[in-house]
């Protein structure tokens, strides 16, 4: 089945479903969205996905499928190997909280459209940033003794799960605030270790076909 996925290099949603994608090995076209010049408001994009985010996922029969986590668990479901979430019904659980915590709790505070919101009531770019720093801080915390818990090398365990598809763009993201890894040893042994994954070094947004040049 061919596949497409709206992307954008630096967007931390569809860098999830690239990650996954690849540790299914699995080919995609890349179709790049430019989120900071607003193509995903009106015009073709928004008829794709009438929520106007990052990513979405086309199948060649035309279906399009939506939102990051969706996407991870269809894959999941319809292409098992290798799992992305591990057997035991209690252990898929902690691997669904650990992803929860990003996709939930961290993310939704701090993404575009929350900035151009901060911006338009008149926050500056350090109120911007500390409030950005804030909620990565609060998720990190409760996700740093989870991970403590249950690594062994990847989030959860000896291979990659869903958990590792949602934390390392969140790492990615982190370290483009300014957030200090040091409190969080545990999460970055695990950034350390997908670094050295092919998977999560080809769905890098250093190496997507609309990177931008530092
Ligand atoms: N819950 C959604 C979040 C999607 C999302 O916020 N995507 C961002 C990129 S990371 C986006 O497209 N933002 C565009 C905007 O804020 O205008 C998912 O997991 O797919």
């Amino acid at each position: 089945m061919a596949l497409t996925l709206y992307s954008h290099w630096r967007a931390t949603a569809p860098y999830r479903v690239r990650i996954g994608l690849n540790l299914k090995g699995l080919p995609y076209d890349y179709a790049p969205v430019n989120l900071q010049a607003g193509e995903q408001h009106g015009g073709a994009y928004s008829r794709l996905n009438p929520q106007e985010l990052t990513p979405a996922l086309e199948t060649d029969d035309g279906r399009v499928l939506t939102q990051s986590l969706a996407i991870l668990e269809w894959l999941e479901e319809t292409h098992p190997n290798p799992p992305l979430l591990p057997a035991d019904p209690l252990d898929r659980a902690v691997v669904r909280a650990m992803a929860g915590i990003v996709a939930c709790d961290i993310h939704p505070l701090n993404n575009l459209r929350i900035q151009q919101q901060l911006t338009a009531m008149g926050i500056d770019d350090a109120g911007r940033l500390a409030w950005t720093q804030r909620w990565i801080n609060d998720g990190f915390a409760a996700l740093e003794p989870l991970i403590a818990a249950h690594s062994d090398g990847f989030a959860f365990g000896s291979q990659p799960t869903l958990a590792d598809c949602l934390l390392i763009p969140q790492v990615y993201s982190a370290d483009r605030f300014k957030v200090d890894l040091l409190p969080y040893p545990a999460i970055a042994a695990v950034a350390a270790r997908c670094a050295e994954h092919p998977a999560f070094q080809a769905a890098h947004p250093d190496l997507q076909p609309d990177a931008k040049p530092k």
